[in-house]
């Protein structure tokens, strides 16, 4: 599917309630299912990231239930999952296929695990290494570092993993599988990454130790089934808030956000740029922290985003170079070659698509660098099957000077199903 976003006429107005962070639905489902005893999730994304997800536990023998505003999941407890009869396509979803590797690696049977074509060229190897450490079987391509591979577990050992790279991704699937072992395992981060497992894993009544670039599990620890409500996803949400900031006269409240202090990079170089938002009616939710968050269009001034601040916005990056391109001043974003790993090399696809669009920018080594501010100009633009990226372009359209053609847009409904609907109910005011 293609979509034509047209220059907007007059300018964007209302509110939008963010839909469920995808992040979060995952965890919730993958976690509900290893409890013992029903758990109820409402606000779950139905994006087709978390349907994945879903799809793979109920292969794992895990009665689902998808009711209107709520997922029911029956968890049958750390032992309870049974050996698949098919392979478990994770599809897109590089979230799936980690940290279901961490709870397979756990399992006294075999999986076969694969994924999409994107999937096919991240890489794994920072997973499954850390999982044979802990004794799993992994075989796949390219020594398991690459899908397909499968997974045999059981009889783990507790370690502490020093990663080289800040991932939730990482860290969640070692403490995962640390939970099937007999000792302590801790994970030990460069930055510190996303901290949703073990907010989730405390909601499910497990122990987690926290430091400030560490957690760590004692293993054998049961799961006990209980309600999680999941808050708007901030990166999605992010999508919105550049539309606010750069389209001209513009005034959008986004309701229900996630506002976890590792998701917030977003709201710091909101800030800092000079962007006119206000936070208001902040709750917690699920155990996250929770705000209605209200842009007005202002003028916008370039910074630098670069060190701990990567992880807390690494997949908003796509949207920050839109919102860079409005700003004055040369935007310098570097530490980010975490980006070439994602969906598509995404300095990459970023920097070639805005290009082609006018933007004044070029990639470096680990981030880009962009010039503002630039008039954007129509044109067709890929989005290389990357829900950020098609996000990213769609909003070069509300301010170029002609239509922008995004082209495979499909790719959007992995993490913001309804994007469209959303965007139009702003322009419509
Ligand atoms: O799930 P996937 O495909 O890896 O999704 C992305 C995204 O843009 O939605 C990354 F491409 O988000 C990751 C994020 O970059 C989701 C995630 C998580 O839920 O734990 C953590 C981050 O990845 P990582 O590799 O830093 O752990």
């Amino acid at each position: 599917m293609n979509e034509v976003v047209k220059p907007v006429e007059k300018k964007l107005k209302g509110t939008v309630t963010i839909p469920g962070d995808k992040s979060i639905s995952h965890r919730a489902v993958l976690f509900a299912s290893l409890a013992e005893g029903e758990s109820i999730i409402t606000g779950f994304l139905r994006g087709d990231d978390c349907l994945s997800t879903i799809a793979c536990m109920r292969k794992l023998g895990i009665q689902i239930d998808e009711e209107d505003d709520r997922i029911v999941v029956k968890g049958k407890g750390l032992n309870g999952l049974t050996e698949p009869s098919e392979v478990l396509d994770v599809g897109n979803s590089g979230t799936t296929i980690r940290l279901l590797s961490g709870v397979l690696a756990g399992q006294n049977f075999s999986s076969v695990v694969v994924g999409d074509d994107s999937i096919a060229k991240r890489p794994m190897g920072r997973v499954t290494g850390p999982l044979k450490m802990m004794n799993a079987s992994v075989d796949g391509r390219k020594n398991a570092e690459y899908t397909p591979f499968q997974l045999r577990g059981g009889n783990l050992k507790g370690i502490h993993y020093i990663s080289p790279v800040a991932s939730a991704q990482v860290k969640s699937a070692i403490l995962l599988a640390g939970l099937y072992t007999p000792e302590e395992t801790k994970v030990t981060e460069p930055s510190k990454s996303r901290d949703h497992t073990e907010r989730m894993l405390e909601s499910f009544g497990v122990d987690v130790s926290v430091t400030d670039y560490s957690a760590a599990v004692k293993g054998g620890q049961q799961l006990k089934g209980t309600s999680i409500e999941v808050p708007g996803d901030i990166s999605s949400a992010t999508f919105l808030l550049v539309a606010g900031a750069i389209v001209p006269g513009s005034e959008i409240t986004l309701e229900n956000v996630g506002m976890n202090p590792t998701r917030t990079g977003i709201i710091d170089v909101l800030h800092r740029m000079g962007a006119d938002l206000s936070i208001d009616n902040e709750r917690k939710l699920g155990g996250e922290p929770t705000a209605d968050l209200t842009i007005r269009y202002s003028n916008l001034s370039a910074m630098t985003i670069d060190g701990d601040l990567i992880p807390r916005l690494i997949d908003e990056i796509p949207a920050i170079a839109v919102l860079a391109s409005q700003a004055q001043g040369t935007t310098v974003i570097r530490d980010a070659q975490e980006l070439k790993v994602k969906e598509t090399n995404r300095i990459d696809t970023v920097v070639q698509q805005l290009v082609k669009l006018g933007v004044d920018m070029e990639a470096t080594e680990d981030g880009m660098i962009i010039h503002g501010k630039s008039t954007i100009q129509g044109g067709t633009v890929q989005s290389y099957h990357d829900h950020r990226i098609g996000m990213a372009m769609a909003l070069c359209g509300l301010i170029a000077s002609s239509p922008v053609r995004v082209e495979d847009t499909d790719a959007i409904a992995v993490s913001y199903p309804t994007f469209f609907q959303d965007l139009n109910t702003l322009t419509e005011g």
